[in-house]
């Protein structure tokens, strides 16, 4: 009994931090990406080409969540836009007090689109909102196309589902016709891109797309 009032407590709180977060970036209206999947999907190297397209016209800023280190921001913090670290000392998920505190670290009035990067995880991240306006779910063509039904609540919960590494699919097994039925099986609604950082493909129509979606914000609708 115990152990379940703590957790109780725990999402709670999540949540109220999670409001409160969410009225300060909304009042702001700033656009705000809560990028998720599995460890080495591509989280980061789609972040950096996106950052790299979108910055002159754009201002971006990136908070970096992960168990220990300070890798990905290192390689965010070279395209010269503002990033925060969250290390979380072992926990699988960001959360609103984490994200409270990263907040603080930056100058808001300077941010249009906010992309949060998360740690790197296949279930927990998508059970905890963190003041996201939406979810994007990377998924490696590496990994398996039988991943959506096996991990489906990321999958559900996403407003754009991106299939990365496409350049590798030849030497993999993965299907993309299973893959897009399950998709549609699971969230009929999400837009899918079909990545590769080391090719450039699909980056274009990403940057479109959280283009729009800034632009609606911004314009009052989402
Ligand atoms: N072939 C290929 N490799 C890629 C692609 N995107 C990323 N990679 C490689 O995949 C590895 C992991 O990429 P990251 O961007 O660090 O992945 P991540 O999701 O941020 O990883 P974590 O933050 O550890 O969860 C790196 O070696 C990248 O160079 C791609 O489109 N094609
Ligand atoms: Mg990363």
């Amino acid at each position: 009994m115990a152990e379940i009032k703590v957790v109780t407590n725990m999402l709670r709180s999540n949540e109220e931090l999670t409001a409160q977060n969410r009225k300060l970036l909304d009042d702001r209206g700033i656009f705000v990406v809560n990028l998720m999947s599995s460890p080495g999907s591509g989280k980061t190297s789609i972040l950096e080409k996106v950052i790299f397209r979108m910055k002159n016209d754009l201002q971006i800023a990136v908070i970096e969540g992960d168990l220990y280190t300070s890798k990905d921001a290192e390689r965010i913090g070279v395209h010269g836009v503002p990033v925060v670290q969250i290390n979380t000392e072992g926990a699988c998920h960001l959360d609103g007090s984490m994200i409270k505190t990263a907040l603080d670290a930056l100058d808001l009035d300077r941010v249009r689109l906010l992309i949060i990067e998360n740690v790197g995880n296949l279930v927990c991240p998508a059970e905890f909102e963190i003041g996201e306006d939406v979810k994007i779910t990377v998924l490696s063509t590496v990994e398996g196309n039988d991943k959506p039904l096996k991990y489906p609540l990321m999958f559900e919960k996403s407003s754009a589902v991106i299939l990365n590494k496409i350049d590798l699919i030849e030497f993999t097994n993965f299907s993309k016709e299973e893959f897009y039925k399950d998709i549609r099986s699971l969230n009929a609604k999400a837009d899918v891109f079909e990545t590769s950082c080391f090719k450039d493909q699909g980056i274009d129509e990403l940057c479109e797309w959280l283009r729009n979606k800034v632009e609606n914000k911004l314009n009052g609708g989402m």
